[in-house]
């Protein structure tokens, strides 16, 4: 099965006939329509077969989350596409407003043009083509359902806690503004990761992450998944891996921002960084964002910080309960 997988996302060739062989529907040719039949159909998903083939994506070498960066190591395998999927259900559920009942996960708005068009989201079309291949599989479940599965199974094979995950999204059929259909949302719900210095950072987080009903406590759980993966300069400018083991769920994060001696990135490699400010470690092979390193500034942040890089079991069972939370945000299974 996975020969035809790896095949279909490797090359650029095979690639453009996997988008434009899966749908007719879209006027990018991009997405499957999603029509109230299988709306219907949803009930007969095998999940289990779904999470199976979400772990063989995860666990695939040749399944590629490419880049220019190359980092060392192939691009293929836990560390590069699992955190890519942490990040595609992360950023389908983080457009959620408390107060206006916009956004979340439910709809899978990203599907569309202008969603999949933020700057926040760019390089997330490798995941969203990955997801249309678990689509065709399973046409019953829907996309918003396998874009937070998606997620949750990355989080376990990476040896993350266990995220309770509950099926029933609904996909919202066609572009709408947030007036038109709720489940919608405008530009600008995703954070930046740099507003100017660590106080203000500091105060953005709070900002966009009171927005979705999150505590200090929690936006602190929900920050340690910055142990998985990379920034990448040719999607959000900056580069690098947050700890030295990118495909591991693991407290490391925490660790690092404590222990490591973070400075502003002045070079990359033998020349002058030009890209937004950075802090890295003093060998230069590790990252923070400025809204990382102001979790350690911030008092009320850096409580909780201390508290989980001292107790990973802590860690593990917070973080699980809020991701399964902003997995949620929005959601009305009944
Ligand atoms: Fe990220 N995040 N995130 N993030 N994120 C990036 C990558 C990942 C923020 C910025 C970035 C969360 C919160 C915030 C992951 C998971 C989570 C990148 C790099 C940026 C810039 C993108 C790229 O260049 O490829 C900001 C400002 C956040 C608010 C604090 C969550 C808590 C940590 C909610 C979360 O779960 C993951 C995983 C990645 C790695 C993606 C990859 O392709 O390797």
């Amino acid at each position: 099965m996975f020969g035809r997988l790896t095949r279909l996302v490797s090359g650029s060739h095979v690639r453009k006939n996997i988008l434009l062989s899966a749908s007719s529907a879209s006027a990018a040719g991009l997405f499957v329509a999603y029509t109230q039949e299988n709306i219907n159909a949803a009930t007969a998903v095998d999940w289990e077969a779904v999470r199976n083939d979400l772990a063989e994506i995860v666990n695939e070498e040749d399944v590629r989350n490419p880049g220019v960066d190359k980092f060392p190591g192939a691009e293929g395998g836990g560390g590069y596409v699992a955190p890519m999927l942490v990040r595609l259900a992360w950023h389908s559920a983080g457009t959620y407003c408390k107060n206006s009942g916009t956004g979340g996960s439910n709809g899978c708005t990203m599907r569309f043009k202008d969603e999949a068009g933020w700057g926040a989201n760019a390089g997330l079309e490798h995941a969203r083509t990955l997801m249309e291949y678990v689509k065709r599989r399973h046409p019953g479940a829907s996309y918003a359902d396998l874009y937070v599965l998606a997620g949750c199974v990355a989080i376990e094979e990476m040896g993350g806690p266990e995220i309770a995950f509950t099926p029933g999204r609904t996909d919202a059929e066609k572009e709408a503004t947030m007036q038109e259909d709720p489940r919608f949302a405008e530009d600008g719900r995703l954070p930046d990761a740099d507003k100017g210095d660590l106080t203000s950072s500091a105060q953005h987080i709070r900002d966009i992450f009171y927005r979705m009903g999150f505590n200090d406590q929690e936006i602190v759980a929900l920050s340690g998944a910055h142990a998985l993966g990379h920034c990448h300069t040719d999607r959000s400018g900056y580069w690098g891996p947050w700890t030295r083991a990118a495909n591991c769920f693991s407290n490391e994060y925490f660790r690092l921002l404590l222990e490591e001696d973070w400075k502003i990135k002045k070079r990359h490699k033998n020349d002058r960084w030009e890209g937004p400010l950075q802090y890295e470690s003093e060998d230069g092979t590790l990252m923070m964002l400025p809204t990382d390193l102001s979790l350690k500034f911030d008092k009320s942040f850096a409580k909780y910080v201390k508290m989980y890089a001292a107790d990973e079991d802590l860690f593990f069972a917070d973080f699980a309960q809020a991701f399964k939370k902003l997995c949620e945000l929005g959601c009305n299974f009944n």
